[in-house]
């Protein structure tokens, strides 16, 4: 199995509630390294563009207003298998549907305000990467 990186947001809520810290443990201990982080604050623009895909969704206005409702923490994070694994990690998208353990059954309690981002495939997290970090990222860590 290759060496992935994979993009995550730690979302708004989650850093309101200050558990940075604790979000990062769960990549760590996935054995997920962080190679690239940064705290910003998503434009309207940025966050439209990023969510472009869910443009004619329902739900997409209100996730534009809570994405760029505060600060979020954008990394790359680096490992065996990280796309699927980061996403394992996450749990579902649905909190209430999370298994046990993940960072969204622990750390988040509904769909509209769930903690993390994780690309979903090897195309989105090239591009969210590219996006997101346009001055590069670091070689591979030893
Ligand atoms: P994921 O973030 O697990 O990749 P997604 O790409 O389907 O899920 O959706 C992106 C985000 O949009 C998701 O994290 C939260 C929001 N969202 C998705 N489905 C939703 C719904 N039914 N109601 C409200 N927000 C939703
Ligand atoms: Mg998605």
């Amino acid at each position: 199995m290759a060496i992935e990186r994979t993009f995550s947001i730690v979302k708004p809520d989650a850093v309101a509630k200050n558990i940075i810290g604790k979000i990062y443990s769960r990549f760590e201990e996935a054995g997920l390294k962080i190679v690239a982080a940064k705290m910003l604050q998503l434009t309207r623009e940025q966050a439209g563009e990023f969510y472009a895909v869910h443009k004619e969704r329902p739900f997409y206005n209100d996730l534009i207003d809570f994405m760029t409702s505060g600060p979020v923490m954008v990394q790359v994070l680096e490992g065996e298998n990280a796309i699927a694994k980061n996403r394992e990690v996450m749990g579902a998208t649905n909190p209430q549907e999370a298994a046990p353990g993940t960072i969204r059954a622990d750390f988040a309690e509904t769909v509209d305000e769930n903690a993390v981002h994780g690309s979903d495939a090897p195309e989105t997290a090239a591009a969210e990467i590219a996006f997101f970090f346009p001055e590069g990222v670091c070689e591979r860590l030893r």
